[in-house]
């Protein structure tokens, strides 16, 4: 065990929560999970030691893959004092983790056969199954980790060839950059093989906290992009709404003292549309669809006529629109999440 603590939770049975927590109260009042992660220095966190007493410590790891993302997982592996293997198509960039103490393989099937855990973490699964098509045989009987980022059905075709060829198989997804990993802040989500998950726990907790999802290789991945997806529509919600702004001739950071305390806001209005998803009742707090409606109708005209892009309100007001004529003009938004979900 780490400095901190590890410790399994749960989350509605949903999934395990595999991760370091210290103490921190989330900001949602809908959510009752205690769990954070405090700020620490990459270098301290990585070199305050191996997992004393943890029996995988020792274990030699492959990584196959030297982008970013694998080169920082190989240098993680190298500060825990695990043997590491390594491979990639350009050979150069093994280099300095050579220089570390990683050793070189020549080729796909060396790197293999050096251990009995595989990570592979490449550019996408096309790539990722040139480089392992040749060597399936000799990943018969290992455990394969994978942490390259694609579709669900990728992952879940990737577990099916693992299958065939005899592969203990995880599907990983990676909810950070490259220099999180190694810090209990950098978030890994797996699913696939628990029996291979529960071997190797310990060995991928080093990356960062980890939730495995269970037998759906797919689910990792469905979850991240959920996350990614919010992200990216945040950014183009706060983007949009700098351009509106900066259009009246005001400057951008104007909005800023306006715009934290609004998402801190409509921040905790969100697990309650899940809760009400889940229920399947959706009932209007103030804020009927009918009238929200209307009130779409007047973002799409001033953007429009502030020469802002009116695609995403125009869209909303259409789901809204869609809600009404369907006879829920009465109900609260989370009643557009089913609208979204029939649109297909
Ligand atoms: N970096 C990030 O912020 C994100 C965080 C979330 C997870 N992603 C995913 O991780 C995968 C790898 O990302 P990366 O950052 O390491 O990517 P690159 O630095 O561009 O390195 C790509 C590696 O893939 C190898 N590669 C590409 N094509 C092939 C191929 N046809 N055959 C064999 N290997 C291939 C490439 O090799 P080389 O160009 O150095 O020879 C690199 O090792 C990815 O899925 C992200 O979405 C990262």
């Amino acid at each position: 065990m780490r400095d901190a603590a590890r410790a399994e939770g749960d989350d509605g049975g949903h999934y395990r929560d595999r991760g370091t927590q210290v103490s921190h109260q989330c900001r949602l009042p809908a959510c009752s999970v205690v769990e954070g992660l405090i700020p620490r220095d990459r270098r301290e966190w990585i070199e305050s030691g191996p997992a004393h007493g943890d029996p995988m410590t020792n274990n030699p790891v492959t990584v196959i893959g030297l982008g970013a993302m694998g080169t920082a997982l190989a240098e993680t592996l190298l500060a825990n004092d695990h043997p590491v293997t390594v491979w990639n198509r350009s050979p150069e960039k093994a280099d300095a983790l050579v220089e570390k103490g990683a050793t070189r393989a020549d080729s796909v099937a060396a790197a293999v056969a050096a251990s009995e855990l595989v990570i592979a973490c490449v550019l996408d699964y096309a790539a990722l199954r040139s480089v392992l098509d040749p060597v399936a045989e000799k990943l018969r009987g290992r455990v394969l980790v994978n942490l390259t980022t694609g579709t669900p059905e990728q992952a879940r075709s990737m577990a099916s060839w693992a299958t065939e060829h005899g592969i203990d198989y995880v599907d990983g997804a990676i909810t950070a950059i490259p220099p999180m990993i190694g810090l209990p802040e950098s978030l890994l989500l797996y699913g696939g093989s628990e029996r291979a998950f529960d071997q190797w726990s310990s060995t991928l907790e080093l990356f960062g906290s980890a939730k495995f999802f269970g037998a759906d290789p797919g689910l990792p991945l469905v979850y991240d992009l959920a996350l990614l997806g919010l992200m990216y529509e945040v950014f183009s919600g706060y983007l949009h709404a700098v351009a509106l702004v900066t259009a009246a001739g005001q400057d951008a950071v104007s909005l800023n003292p306006l715009a934290g305390g609004w998402l801190n806001a409509v921040l905790t209005w969100l697990p309650e549309f899940a809760e009400n998803t889940d229920s399947g009742h959706h009932p209007d707090t103030g804020s009927s669809l009918a009238m929200q409606a209307r009130g779409m109708r007047h973002m799409v005209e001033a953007r429009v006529a502030a020469g802002v892009n009116a695609d995403a309100p125009a869209y909303m007001e259409s789901l809204m629109e869609q809600a009404v004529a369907e006879g829920h003009g009465a109900d609260g938004t989370s009643r557009l999440i089913d609208i979204i979900r029939k649109r297909g």
